[in-house]
């Protein structure tokens, strides 16, 4: 029996004419681009925290969503946003969703209390994930809000808060494995600093280190087949976060030997704090190999907060998708919202809009860098711009065989003065406008 919370129970596609604000207009998931369904390539989640734990504070205010299942106290308000949930997942037919612990269950106190009450709630996700076919796409461990990581996690300077961090680790990755999850996230929010004059960064990265790699352990150990994923951001909590940017992270994996056995969760909001683009994260851990999934949203690009809108500007979008398409694809990552309505959102119905509005930018974005890469013009360019490098000679200076001393002698000996060519930046940016 529905919850009635939502004034409808399934979002229809209606096609781009279609002026109802509770259609999609431009995600009919069963379209076939590139020889494959749009909900296959896209895999959306809903992020379980922003729709359904967060009340609408801001520093300045307290909640302002009114919604029956808040305070978080007990395991009947629990309940009813499962249920509440489960209904946004399946009107919007959303292949999946995504959460964290303190998402899920009433704060109860102890760690047993809430480990039971945790459980209790995997069940209940268990009977709902075989009812409605959503699946999830990752689960994360929240060890930012409690007063107990306000000094880090990993990274605390007591080893019991390690401890404790380890324990809450175990039983989000067992349930992870229960609900048979496509991945396991961890964002390290408290993983930094608020000022160097009272932190040991090498003790931190070994704590760091260590931690991460009795993850890896234990998913061996279980058996979990979902991939290991790093979100990296600058700041925010943190005055500095060590998961700084996707470069940064890979150094960290290289440094603690888990290159091959760790990827990365990339949100555009914190790739746009870190000074960089999305598209540009991207592109970074695709050519590292270490590219795993997508947290979709943006930020107010006056503010300089994280502000975690919903997408909805294609051009963006589409460049994201285009090296995500380049790269191959997502294989077990995808797409999560990590976006909130506004605080003045206080309409259920605008927890659908503006999941649809977010998923009819991406559809838009996909389909363009899709025909951008059939066209070839684009990824043709930047395939002929290095093409010198693909004879012999130069095959083998990148291979080690050919030194300083020998380039500089061919150099002299062939009169080798080389000609710029045009880099066509504005020829390629108006290249990409006839798809956006
Ligand atoms: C915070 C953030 C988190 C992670 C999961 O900025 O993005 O919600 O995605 O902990
Ligand atoms: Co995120």
């Amino acid at each position: 029996m529905s919850t009635g919370f939502f004034p409808v129970d399934r979002i229809p596609y209606e096609g781009p004419d279609s002026t109802n604000p509770l259609a999609f207009r431009h995600y009919d998931k069963d379209e076939m681009v590139m020889g494959k369904r749009l909900e296959d390539h896209l895999r959306f989640a809903v992020a379980y925290w922003h729709s359904f734990a967060y009340e609408g504070q801001d520093p300045f205010g307290g909640p302002t969503f009114l919604r029956p299942w808040f305070p978080n106290d007990s395991m009947e308000r629990a309940r009813l946003k499962a249920d509440v949930a489960f209904e946004m997942f399946s009107a919007l037919g959303v292949p999946f969703y995504c959460f964290h612990d303190a998402d899920i269950r009433p704060d109860l106190g102890g760690f047993a209390e809430n480990k039971r009450a945790y459980e209790e709630i995997i069940e209940i996700f268990a009977r709902k994930q075989e009812e409605t076919g959503v699946r999830l796409l990752w689960g994360t461990a929240n060890l930012f809000s409690h007063r107990r990581w306000m000094a880090g996690a990993a990274t605390n300077p007591d080893p019991e808060v390690f401890a404790y961090a380890a324990a809450t680790i175990k039983s989000c990755m067992d349930a992870t494995h229960r609900l048979g999850g496509e991945n396991y996230v961890l964002w390290g929010g408290r993983e930094g600093y608020e000022t160097l004059l009272n932190t040991d960064l090498a003790r931190e990265d070994q704590q760091m280190g260590r931690m991460l790699n009795m993850v890896v352990e234990y998913k061996h150990k279980i058996g979990f087949k979902g991939q290991i994923l790093v979100e990296p951001k600058p700041q925010e909590p943190s005055k500095h976060q060590y998961d700084y940017d996707v470069a940064t992270v890979y150094g960290f994996l290289k440094r603690h030997g888990l290159e091959n056995e760790v990827r990365v969760n990339i949100e555009q909001g914190h790739a746009i704090l870190a000074g960089h683009s999305f598209e540009h994260e991207i592109a970074t851990a695709v050519a590292l190999g270490i590219f795993g999934s997508i947290d979709m949203n943006r930020n107010d690009y006056q503010s300089g907060w994280d502000t975690d809108q919903f997408p909805n500007n294609v051009p963006e979008v589409a460049l994201a998708y285009y090296h995500i398409l380049k790269g191959g694809g997502f294989t077990q990552g995808g797409t999560n919202f990590d976006a909130r309505i506004r605080r003045q959102s206080l309409d259920p119905e605008d927890l659908l809009i503006a999941h649809i509005g977010a998923m009819d930018t991406c559809a838009r974005g996909l389909k363009a860098a899709a025909a951008m890469l059939e066209d070839g013009t684009l990824p043709a360019f930047v395939e002929n711009r290095y093409s010198g490098w693909n004879d012999a000679y130069w095959q083998d200076v990148l291979a080690g065989k050919v030194g300083l001393d020998a380039l500089a002698e061919k150099v002299i000996s062939e009169g080798i003065e080389p000609e710029p060519r045009s880099g066509k930046q504005e020829y390629l940016e108006n290249l990409v406008n006839r798809f956006v």
